[in-house]
């Protein structure tokens, strides 16, 4: 597309693992997601398209259309006047999980971890009671169109999406014109000065920077909602077989029953070999049908027998559910597994199905640990007192300073494995020049690939970032 212009880019959260810069793509990890109820904004997730675009909120006016013929014509602020509705829902992209279904057979697009996921209560105007200000005969109408004209995207002039009417005129489905996000003002980032909120339905739906919606007989004819988020058969294996196929497939709308394996800690068991660890996920709902997540259940003998987690948060039925559980008698290396069942006696089956962009991957929630004798992941160990993040040192740094566990091991491989993880989970970059030993810190910058790959290894096979999640407001 011609015009994409990245020279007025927000600044960011420290605490996001950034998958792209243009478009700007970014997301928190899951055991620091999982921390907290209500996702606070610097670890909610960055998804783009595009350019983010910053408008402000007193001019920011938006624009109703049946056809060509404009129905409405409304500012924010006139909007702020309207009555308010608030609702807590979980904005999930379809893409969270990808790599996960990556690892069966590669797909198309960014290799999302676990962490496009967040938790947060939306403020703004009923999307009906805008609607019904047009005066039109929404009854004739089966669809409305969402637009965002302020950039061309990756794939498009603009960015657009569509929801039947249905949904936007049902007052319990609390679709919403949102102008707030956690009761503040809302960000560039995510969508201000004005978002569509459709809870329920994957976040491609969610259009930001929203300025025109079209009451209209068809579907969005833009490509994000023709030509993208589908789930196209396993058969359908390459751009070149789905070219012809988008328009066969039914746009997503919900995404399925799902859970996630967040967090790992682990205790020696005393006079054992064994341990007992401490599980920490979240699991999401699926269509509305099925109600919100009623349990959630994990196991660590490959699915024969299952644990009842217990259930720490849910609010309504928009929101996501947070899950913990401890288990004893566990050896030093295993695999937990997670299901979640809703309302409606549904339940998260073992294999997530295949497809070409990698979307609404919902297999059992998985992690592997493999822990030392003292119940640590095996390799994170070593840190020196000297070593520097950003501008903090070790002790210092937010998401360090308790790590209690850490032994000053003076070994360079260990040392940018450990920074490789920090680097990660955090965002802080080692900075070996800081390193007092110029042994160890010429080691350290030699080994820091080494240290990249150890610690991918640890996060395929281990659990490890647990030790990088306690941030100044974190709590347990
Ligand atoms: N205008 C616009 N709206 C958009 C997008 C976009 O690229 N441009 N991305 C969509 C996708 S795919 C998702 S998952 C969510 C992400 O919202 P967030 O960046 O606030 O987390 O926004 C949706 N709305
Ligand atoms: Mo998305």
């Amino acid at each position: 597309m011609t015009h994409m212009d990245y020279d007025n880019e927000p600044e960011r959260s420290e605490l996001l693992v950034v998958q792209g810069t243009e478009p700007f793509n970014a997301e928190p990890t899951a055991d620091a997601l999982v921390e907290f109820e209500q996702t606070p904004e610097d670890l909610v997730y960055c998804r783009n398209h595009s350019p983010v675009c910053e408008y402000p909120e007193e001019t920011y006016l938006l624009t109703v259309k049946c056809g060509d013929a404009t129905v409405l014509k409304i500012s924010v602020p006139e909007l702020r006047s309207l009555p308010k509705a608030q609702v807590v829902a979980v904005l999930q992209c379809a893409g969270n999980r990808r790599k996960e279904m990556g690892a069966i057979k590669p797909v198309n697009g960014v290799a999302w971890a676990d962490g496009v996921v967040a938790n947060c209560k939306w403020g703004g105007v009923r999307l009906c009671d805008v609607l019904k200000r047009t005066r039109v005969s929404l009854g004739d109408y089966a669809h409305v169109c969402f637009a965002s004209y302020s950039t061309f995207c990756q794939d498009d002039k603009y960015y657009g999406a569509s929801i039947p009417m249905n949904k936007a005129m049902t007052i319990h489905d609390d679709v919403l014109l949102a102008y707030e996000m956690n009761d503040e003002v809302l960000s560039a980032d995510h969508g201000g000065p004005l978002r569509v909120v459709v809870p329920g339905y994957l976040g491609a739906r969610w259009v930001k920077w929203v300025d025109t919606i079209i009451i209209s007989p068809e579907e969005s004819p833009n490509y994000y909602q023709q030509r993208d988020y589908k789930v196209l058969p396993p058969e359908v294996d390459s751009k070149a077989k789905a070219a012809s196929l988008w328009s066969k497939f039914p746009s997503m709308t919900a995404l399925p029953l799902n859970s996630v394996v967040a967090s790992i800690t682990a205790t020696p068991m005393p006079e054992s070999p064994m341990f007992s660890i401490f599980v920490k996920g979240y699991a999401l709902p699926g269509p509305l049908s099925g109600g919100n997540v009623s349990a959630v259940e994990v196991s660590v003998d490959d699915g024969a027998s299952w644990t009842p987690a217990t259930v720490t948060y849910q609010k309504g039925k928009w929101s996501w559910t947070l899950w913990e559980v401890s288990i004893d008698r566990v050896p030093r290396t295993g695999t937990v597994y997670s299901r979640a069942k809703d309302e409606a006696g549904n339940v998260q089956q073992r294999e997530g199905l295949w497809n070409l962009r990698g979307v609404a991957y919902s297999a059992w929630g998985v992690k592997y640990w493999n822990f030392d004798s003292r119940g640590l992941p095996t390799v994170l160990v070593a840190l020196p007192p000297t070593a520097r993040f950003g501008h903090q040192s070790s002790a210092e740094h937010p998401r360090l300073h308790d790590l209690r566990l850490l032994h000053y091991a003076f070994d360079a491989v260990l040392i940018s494995t450990v920074a490789a993880g920090v680097r990660r989970s955090s965002g802080f970059t080692l900075n070996s020049e800081l390193i007092s030993e110029p042994n160890l810190r010429s080691a350290a910058d030699k080994y820091l690939g080494v240290g990249e790959s150890i610690f991918d290894m640890i996060q395929a096979t281990a659990v490890n970032s647990s030790y990088f999640k306690r941030d100044t407001k974190g709590h347990r």
